[in-house]
């Protein structure tokens, strides 16, 4: 059998974290691999999401009291809670896919440094900003960029590029999403995963 470990993709709003990590959750997955992915659609909508915005729990609402925003503390606590969950997984046996921007370097070190060594594999989804701000498929660059929609990473909010990311991968030009899953999958044969 295999161990379970994480991969972990970050990079900006728009790069293809999400779409990358489906791809080859399911191309590990026809392998006979087991694998979970976690993103902004079931996290920010899930684990980490504000249920009911109007419902006061002692004198404060629950938003107020646990719902995640994109502040530099609340992308932290965003980030450690996905790798809280993600070290589950991870000590299940099961290949734990993340795509979460993670902005912070810190945010991302503690991450590896809660798992074993060789556990973290950290991709950095290297798309630049100029492309991720060109397919903008939800319109947020395009709010952000009219000031309508503040700290968005990119624009005017921090992005921290890995220095030593275990994997790079470059999303622009013609690679196609299947490229870059075989990437990562090479990687993975390379490390004995
Ligand atoms: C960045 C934001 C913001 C701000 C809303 N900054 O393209 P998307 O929509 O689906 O991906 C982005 C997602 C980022 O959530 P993460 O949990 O990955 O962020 S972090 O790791 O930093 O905690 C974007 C949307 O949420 N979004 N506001 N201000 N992205």
């Amino acid at each position: 059998g295999h161990r379970g470990c994480v991969i972990w993709l970050t990079g900006l709003s728009g790069s293809g974290k999400s779409t990358l990590a489906n791809v080859l959750d399911h191309l590990l997955s026809q392998r006979g691999i087991r694998t979970a992915v976690l993103d902004g659609d079931n996290v920010r909508h899930g684990l980490n999401a504000s249920p009911n915005l109007l419902r006061e729990t002692h004198g404060a609402t629950f938003a107020e009291r646990f719902g995640l925003g994109f502040s530099a503390i609340d992308r932290e606590e965003n980030i450690r809670r996905i790798g809280a969950v993600a070290q589950l997984f991870c000590e299940a046996g099961i290949i734990a896919l993340t795509a979460f921007i993670s902005p912070y370097r810190l945010d991302r070190q503690r991450v590896r440094q809660s798992l074993r060594e060789g556990d973290f594999i950290e991709v950095f989804v290297d798309t630049p900003l100029a492309v991720c701000e060109e397919r903008d498929p939800k319109g947020l660059y395009k709010k952000a960029r009219a000031g309508e929609l503040k700290h968005f990473t990119g624009i005017d909010d921090p992005y921290e590029a890995p220095e030593a990311p275990e994997l790079i991968v470059r999303s622009s030009g013609e690679r196609t999403p299947e490229a870059l899953a075989a990437q990562v999958i090479a990687y993975l044969v390379t490390r004995g995963i």
